[in-house]
């Protein structure tokens, strides 16, 4: 086991709503080597009065300090996890031309279109994941890594914003912070509805590329869609108002953020998306949240 913690450190971060002391956390553990940020405790307004009839109704979640990933789980830090456990690619994944379709042939190793290592990972289904998280988590004793949940996702995501964006309401933000939909999309796939902008990339591109929100988090938007602990439900109703992950029997969990495909009424904060917790698409990715287990790190934090 290799683990090292490199860097721990205060931001000064400030959002629509205060102003908070931000550690930053670096990790290498057996080579994969990731970034969380403190995301603060808070109350937030969970959904999105415009939004679609599965977000609503609009519900307060109070939500308890954490550490979430600044980016997204990557091509290069998937591939240490599979070499060491021969993690199969024989699953094949879906893709999108004119529908989703399924091929045999597609795996994380190669999604269809061409990936460099530091682009996200996807092709990854969430049972993935979670043999990602229980492989990490065996690999040392003072961390436990988890998906984040859903409530804690859009938190995150928000930064403190209710509108649409955690800029603001305005689109056009879009190509500046994430990589979605946009004039380069428009080549491969012409019937895409797309933004009128220019972000570089038709699909997936670096993580951490685009500017980040007040949280220190990048392509929250955009780039790979996000898997989160929770079973999907059709509403709010009940909800959770913890932060607390929405379990249950299901098949079918959720997943956020909108992907290099989608346009901004789906790459947005409130946007709630699911799928079967063993389907691999080709633009959906993850990453993870970090709970510090005992020996808290001296922090340099005030
Ligand atoms: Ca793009
Ligand atoms: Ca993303």
């Amino acid at each position: 086991m290799k683990l090292n913690q490199l860097v721990l450190f205060l931001l000064c971060c400030t959002n629509a709503l205060h102003t908070f002391a931000q550690e930053k956390i670096d990790l290498d553990i057996n080579g994969i080597k990731m970034q969380f940020v403190t995301i603060p405790a808070g109350e937030f307004i969970m959904g999105d009065k415009d939004g679609q009839r599965d977000e609503r109704p609009r519900h307060p979640v109070s939500i308890d300090s954490f550490y979430m990933q600044t980016t997204e789980i990557t091509v290069e830090q998937f591939d240490i996890f599979a070499n060491a456990t021969n993690h199969p690619t024989n699953f094949g994944c879906w893709y999108f031309n004119s529908g989703w379709l399924f091929s045999a042939e597609l795996n994380w190793r190669n999604p269809g279109y061409p990936q460099q290592p530091n682009h996200p990972a996807v092709c990854i289904s969430w049972n993935d994941t979670q043999q990602f998280i229980t492989w990490l988590n065996q690999q040392q004793q003072e961390y436990r890594f988890r998906l984040p949940t859903e409530a804690e996702w859009e938190y995150a995501a928000r930064a403190g914003s209710h509108e649409r964006y955690y800029w603001g309401s305005d689109p056009s933000g879009l190509c500046t912070h994430a990589n979605a939909s946009d004039k380069q999309t428009l080549k491969h796939f012409p019937s895409f509805r797309s933004n009128d902008c220019d972000d570089g990339y038709v699909e997936t591109s670096p993580v951490g590329n685009y500017l980040a929100n007040s949280y220190g988090l990048f392509d929250v938007y955009g780039n790979a869609w996000e898997w989160t602990q929770d079973c999907w439900h059709e509403s709010y109703s009940h909800a959770p108002e913890d932060g607390s992950a929405w379990e249950g029997n299901c098949m079918r969990r959720v997943f956020r953020g909108g992907g290099w495909g989608d346009n901004p009424k789906f790459a947005r904060s409130g946007l709630r998306n699911r799928t079967e917790a063993n389907k691999h698409k080709d633009d959906i990715g993850f990453r993870l949240v970090l709970e510090i287990i005992n020996n808290k790190p001296d922090s340099t934090a005030n």
